[in-house]
């Protein structure tokens, strides 16, 4: 998908160096924005592998964000994505489905005392086995969507700032709006945090599919995905390595302006090889500059296509959704700054 290497070259680009909680340092771009037109095919990226574990992976968190399951003791048999993230128990604290199916909203009494919504949203409300309740903000979209399409007031919001400010990893993509235009469902995410080369792909995947998911149970076709990532960023590696960014970055970014066809990003990546100092034993490949220097010299191929069986939010299961056609270019290995 080109506009993936376009976000890639722009981060690179025009982004500056920047140290983080993790100890991996960055390259990192502000307010980075691209579309993807879906009716043109599913971007799942085919300038790296993304099938096989990885796409069963994203599945099966999909599905789990729409069960709106606070624990990970079903997910956790698929994948191990989240396993980091929760306890024993399950129990995690990052809370994307959660909330999507079951935001926690004042209690009956506090809306008598002026809290007020109208009545009608009831129908979305539940009163959870603690006496919490909560709000169903993805259903509310999904019937408002048939009942009045043209709405401008389709979020999604998983940001709760009580949660946030104690969560071990606050949500990355906290929010989303579907908008229609004509018989085209699109959908806008917002994402604070982006990890270029690993976290981004799944954001990709997960909301086109979620996209195509939605508009197909509400009878549109599915339009554009649209993502604004505040703090878009290429880890760059741990200790010397890292820092060697910080004084190398702008002779980095006048090589990459020089670059007029995907054979020179090799070249880049092989002066970055020759020059900067060896990922430390234990650190290999947390600088993921030069696997997307190699991602930015492979022409992506055709886009494969989904085919989603018609059910309900509710009921979509990993059985649901079949990838039909993907080929790629061979995977690339990252490795995760935690
Ligand atoms: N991250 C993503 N996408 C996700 C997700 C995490 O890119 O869906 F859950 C990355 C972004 C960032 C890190 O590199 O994980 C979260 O760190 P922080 O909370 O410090 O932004």
């Amino acid at each position: 998908m080109q506009q993936y290497l376009e976000l890639v070259e722009a981060a690179l680009s025009g982004g500056t160096y920047k140290p983080n909680r993790t100890g991996v340092d960055t390259v990192s771009s502000f307010s980075e924005h691209y579309e993807v037109d879906l009716s043109k095919g599913y971007p799942l990226l085919t300038t790296k592998k993304m099938d096989g574990y990885r796409w069963n992976s994203m599945l099966h968190e999909v599905c789990w964000y729409l069960s709106g399951q606070e624990h990970i003791r079903d997910l956790r048999e698929e994948t191990k994505i989240w396993d980091a993230w929760a306890d024993d128990d399950g129990h995690l604290d990052t809370a994307y489905g959660r909330f999507w199916r079951r935001y926690p909203i004042p209690a009956a009494e506090a809306r008598l005392e002026g809290e007020s919504w109208p009545e009608a949203a009831d129908q979305w409300v539940t009163e959870e086995a603690d006496g919490r309740l909560t709000f169903d903000q993805l259903q509310y979209v999904v019937d408002g969507l048939s009942d009045s399409p043209n709405s401008r007031r389709f979020v999604v919001n998983a940001w709760h700032p009580a949660n946030a400010a104690v969560s071990t990893l606050p949500p990355c993509h906290y929010t989303f709006v579907f908008n229609v235009q004509g018989d085209r469902l699109n959908c806008h995410l917002t994402q604070r945090s982006g990890d270029i080369a690993l976290g981004i792909p799944f954001n990709i995947a997960a909301y086109a599919l979620l996209t195509t998911v939605v508009a197909q149970q509400t009878g549109f076709e599915p339009g554009t995905f649209a993502h604004t990532v505040v703090d878009a960023h290429v880890y760059c590696g741990r200790g010397d390595r890292g820092e060697w960014y910080a004084d190398n970055l702008e002779t980095l970014q006048a090589r990459l302006a020089d670059v007029d066809d995907r054979e020179g990003y090799l070249a880049v990546r092989e002066w970055l090889e020759a020059e900067a100092p060896a990922e430390a034993e234990g650190d290999e490949r947390l600088d993921h500059v030069p696997g997307l220097l190699e991602q930015l010299s492979r022409d992506p191929l055709e886009r494969p296509t989904l085919e989603v069986a018609n059910v309900s939010i509710d009921d979509l299961a990993y059985e649901d959704v079949e990838l039909l056609g993907y080929e790629s270019h061979e995977g690339i290995a990252f490795s995760v700054a935690e």
